[in-house]
């Protein structure tokens, strides 16, 4: 092969790769959710067993969000979820529902682990549509 055709192989197998590594292991192997949004209030229900599952959620930034972590398992490892971002760290008990609540200030990723920061899942954030203003 000439050089630019090794080059043009690499930067495909490094595209592969991202491709995999973003979808299959940053995060997504728990499944995405967008949240329903009840009386303006954005839900969404994590099962914790082994991880989180939707690893990723997807909420309007600027509203209230509410993870309803349900844990279905007794191992220590995912006890606690910490939310950095917003100062959360609550104990999840085992074979309950338990809510935390925050509201994302703007658009962006935030974070949710287990209390060793080992089992991932993240809030995408995004800009809500803007409302038109002025009218009467
Ligand atoms: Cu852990």
């Amino acid at each position: 092969m000439t050089p630019p055709e090794v080059a043009v192989t690499l930067a495909g197998i490094a595209a592969i790769a991202w491709v995999n590594w973003y979808f299959f292991l940053a995060g997504a192997r728990g499944g995405i959710a967008i949240a329903s949004t009840p009386g303006g209030l954005q839900s969404v229900r994590v099962v914790v067993q082994g991880g989180y599952a939707p690893a990723v959620v997807r909420v309007a930034a600027g509203r209230p969000v509410r993870l309803e972590f349900e844990r279905r398992e007794t191992s220590g490892c995912t006890e606690e979820v910490v939310i950095p971002d917003f100062g959360i760290r609550t104990f999840l008990p085992p074979h309950q529902t338990t809510p935390v609540q925050f509201t994302p200030p703007r658009p962006g990723t935030y974070e949710f682990t287990c209390g060793m920061g080992m089992v991932r899942g993240r809030v995408e954030a995004y800009e809500e549509e803007v409302k038109v203003k002025g009218e009467g």
